[in-house]
């Protein structure tokens, strides 16, 4: 099965879903787009989903599936193995929880759409965005050091021994924060395990900096 992912390598939603095939051990396609030059806004990327964001993941029928905490849930349904998430559905809450908190509450909030609509239109300079991504970042974090410092479930990853999907959306955004200059190295646990987490072949090989298009811009 070919499976084509309409992607940028800077883009944190889509690192999730590069980690996610990566795990999974599956080969896709890489389809770049380029936001600041509007590429997710032709018509030909708005029949593909209309929302013009990344990703979008093309299934071999021609399907498309965009969000890419679905396109996850995909992937577990159609690829179980090795999971995202552990068996009992309890701790599938816990994790999808813990996913949560980031893919909800920080990344909506700190896109590139949602900053450049604080810049244009209610007048923020550089040091005016870097404080909302700030303040949406420790929001977040905050609770999630929190959580992964005091529930027993955390192990060497964000539930257990064995990476999965919160550990994916963890990665992607302390990589934004780093990006944007946000220090979360004051979060041990979250910086423990993304410290363990970029040790692993399926973290490296979704990064920004080992995307075909990284090179293209700088
Ligand atoms: N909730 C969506 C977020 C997708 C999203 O915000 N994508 C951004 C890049 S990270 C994008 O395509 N931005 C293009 C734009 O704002 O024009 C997901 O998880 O897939």
């Amino acid at each position: 099965m070919t499976l084509k992912l309409h992607n940028f390598f800077r883009s944190s939603s889509s690192t999730r879903v590069r980690a996610a095939l990566n795990l999974k051990g599956l080969d896709y396609d890489y389809q770049a787009y380029i936001l600041r030059k509007g590429e997710t806004r032709t018509p030909e990327f708005l029949k593909r989903s209309p929302a013009g964001l990344v990703p979008v993941l093309e299934l071999e029928s021609g399907a498309h599936i965009s969000q890419s905490m679905a396109i996850l849930e995909w992937l577990e349904e159609e690829h179980p193995e090795p999971a995202l998430l552990p068996s009992t559905s309890l701790e599938k809450a816990r994790v999808r929880s813990l996913s949560y908190m980031i893919a909800c509450e920080v990344h909506p909030l700190n896109n590139l759409r949602v900053l450049q609509k604080i810049e244009k239109d209610y007048g923020l300079d550089q040091d005016g965005v870097r404080a909302w991504f700030d303040h949406w970042v420790h929001t977040s974090f905050a609770p999630l050091e929190e959580r992964l410092s005091h529930e027993a479930e955390t192990g060497k990853f964000c539930h257990g021994d064995t990476p999965g999907m919160a550990d994916i959306c963890l990665y992607a955004q302390v990589l934004n924060n780093r990006r944007f200059e946000i220090d979360t190295s004051c979060y041990p646990t979250v910086s423990r395990i993304f410290d363990t987490l970029t040790g692993l072949d399926a973290f490296l090989k979704a990064a920004p900096s080992e995307q075909p298009d990284a090179v293209l811009n700088p």
